[in-house]
């Protein structure tokens, strides 16, 4: 299980994956962050193609094209904004994992990479969210045999260094 999982340092936009995940607002129709990178390498058919998914909930999770992405699909899921940690963000943010995987796994992808959902704007503790987001996905291999590897991508090096501390505890 263990070589169906890694984190490295890069940029998500330029993964030869069948899908990235994008940590969007429940808007859909983009954003700063790694939102407005995967819009920008993706092209304007992303955002066209968003309009018409009127939105999505905290959580939940949407699936498009990849347009000019190397990735064949975007799994758009919306994060928790952190609010202190007792208005149900850590439930919230395993949730997006969770639903993110499934959409994933009913579209035949086979290959993921993950941002560090909810650590940026919505400032949510990144070792706190490592925790979540590798005790989601390790739980979601144990019980799924159709993807063959997840990544998760840091952007910044102090994101990696966290991310690659807990998965070492784990
Ligand atoms: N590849 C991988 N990770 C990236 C990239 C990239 N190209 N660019 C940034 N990150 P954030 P959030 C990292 O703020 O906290 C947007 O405006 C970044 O360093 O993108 O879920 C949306 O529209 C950080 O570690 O997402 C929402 O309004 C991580 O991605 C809001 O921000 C997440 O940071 C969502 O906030």
């Amino acid at each position: 299980m263990i070589d169906r999982f890694e984190v490295i340092k890069g940029d998500i936009t330029k993964q030869n994956v069948d899908a990235i995940v994008n940590a969007a607002n429940t808007s859909l129709l983009g954003g700063g962050g790694v939102d407005g990178a995967i819009h920008r390498a993706a092209g304007p058919e992303l955002v066209m193609e968003c309009r018409e998914l009127h939105g999505c909930k905290t959580s939940q999770a949407k699936i498009t094209k990849g347009y000019k992405l190397s990735a064949n699909w975007v799994i758009h899921t919306v994060g928790p904004v952190w609010q202190g940690g007792n208005k149900g963000e850590d439930e919230l943010l395993a949730t997006c994992y969770r639903n993110s995987l499934e959409l994933a796994v009913k579209n035949g992808v086979r290959t993921i990479a993950y941002p560090s959902i909810s650590t940026g704007a919505y400032r949510f503790p990144v070792e706190k969210a490592a925790m979540i987001a590798i005790n989601e996905i390790k739980r979601f291999l144990e019980t799924d045999s159709s993807i063959e590897k997840v990544l998760m991508v840091c952007f910044d090096e102090d994101t990696y260094r966290k991310y690659l501390e807990i998965c070492g505890s784990f």
